[in-house]
């Protein structure tokens, strides 16, 4: 039993330049545990609130100093003298001192760097490996073997982290679940390296968005599709056998009214035209998955593409569900969804993270762990994929330090593990 006997909260930076929030605790046999919170750029209506100061004289209102002083005001007194193994009820005791349905008093930004902080802590203290002590707060059985998920590369990036290039979010290259992780990196890694060939073999520029994808500036989505393809086809692997495409089409940020503006299109599509669109491109390409195929509260036409497409597409919920347990119970109801993106920072602690997953397992909805699109190099989202016994996770290009991280940490795992 070690008690917490300090903690720093610090402003720092994420990928992106914004300043995010960086929490340190120590423990008193001196274990330490260092959690930076990621951020989001298409973020849920219904996430947990961000707190950011507003202040536009620094960091154009991006600074998080206020959430800094409320961790030392409000949660470090209780916290402080509190033994760490004791995640669940720290958790509980910072959401009440918050006191709102969504963090908005204190900042789930906040909140959840203390929470992240003292699991690291607690699992260098025990001397255990973090995805193992992940998956004892998860209540895993510890003879349960541990796996690496299977990864959805994004390595082409639209929407708000490709800067309007092409209206879906991202597109992804998945292997299939039975490989090996290092043999799945590698595929996602020269399906990379060819996507940058065919995009200068076609005159395209080869920045990269947020996540490290490709953004060029394509006419269509289904452009993206075909050179896509063509990487998959250049890099030696065959669609539909060896590579899967997975989108994330974050279709919140798609509406204009009521309807769905894309480019394929000439005119804005109603949600049962889109859901059309949608099926037609599954007999193109047979997508492994849909992320956020509608808007985040269009559950009725949720309901009817899972019913239509789910039993061989994975129909996704990110911004739908936004890591929420009340949000998860609606889904499973309406059977809306049947698979669930896990994101910590949307919950806010990693209790209440803890708690939508096993809600979703029990439910036989299948797990994507999720970084989010403004990153730090805290690798902590691959132990907490690894401990959870996600099937796949989502960790961007396999390019950027801040993505790299993770997977590099997935391959220490894996090491171990094996
Ligand atoms: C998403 C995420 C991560 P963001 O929509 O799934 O890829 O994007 O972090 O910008 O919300
Ligand atoms: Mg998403």
């Amino acid at each position: 039993m070690a008690k917490i006997r300090k903690l720093v909260a610090r402003e720092i930076l994420d990928s992106r330049g914004f300043p995010t929030v960086e929490v340190m605790v120590q423990l008193e046999d001196s274990s330490v545990g260092v959690f930076s919170t990621p951020t989001g750029i298409s973020v849920g209506k219904h996430e947990a609130v961000e707190l950011r100061d507003g202040d536009v004289k620094r960091y154009e209102g991006r600074g998080v100093l206020t959430a800094l002083k409320n961790i030392l005001t409000f949660l470090a007194p209780k916290v402080i003298g509190k033994d760490s193994k004791d995640q669940k009820s720290i958790d509980k005791e910072m959401v009440e001192i918050d006191g709102t349905e969504n963090k908005s008093k204190l900042g789930a930004n906040g909140i959840l760097a203390v929470s992240g902080a003292i699991a690291k802590a607690q699992a260098v203290s025990e001397n255990l490996p973090l995805y193992a002590y992940v998956a004892r707060l998860a209540g895993r059985k510890d003879k349960e073997p541990f796996s690496i998920p299977t990864q959805m590369f994004n390595i082409l990036n639209g929407g708000k982290h490709g800067g309007g290039n092409i209206d879906f979010q991202e597109f992804m290259v998945v292997p299939p679940q039975a490989n090996s992780y290092s043999q799945n990196l590698k595929m996602g890694v020269e399906i990379y390296y060819a996507l940058k060939d065919v995009i200068i073999s076609h005159s395209g520029v080869t920045l990269v968005g947020d996540e490290g994808g490709f953004a060029p500036v394509l006419y269509s989505n289904s452009d993206a599709f075909k050179i896509l393809e063509e990487a998959v086809n250049k890099a030696g692997y065959n669609l539909g056998l060896t590579t899967f495409f997975s989108i994330d089409a974050a279709a919140s940020y798609l509406k204009d009214g009521n309807a769905y503006r894309i480019k394929d299109r000439p005119v804005a599509l109603s949600g049962p035209e889109f859901i059309e669109y949608y099926a037609a491109l599954n007999e193109q390409f047979h997508l492994l998955s849909i992320e956020d195929p509608l808007s985040e509260d269009a559950w009725d036409d949720w309901q009817t593409l899972t019913e239509k497409m789910g039993n061989e597409t994975l129909i996704v919920g990110d911004d739908l569900i936004t890591t929420n347990l009340d949000r998860l119970n609606k889904a499973i109801s309406k059977k809306a969804c049947n698979a669930v993106i896990i994101k910590p920072n949307q919950a806010g602690t990693i209790s209440e993270t803890l708690e939508v997953v096993n809600l979703a397992k029990s439910s036989g909805l299948k797990i994507i762990v999720s970084h989010r699109s403004g990153e730090t190099n805290d690798d902590f989202i691959a132990d907490f994929a690894v401990g959870i016994n996600a099937e796949y996770a989502k960790l961007g290009a396999p390019a950027r330090g801040e993505r790299v991280a993770k997977y590099n940490r997935l391959l220490e795992i894996e090491h171990e593990i094996s």
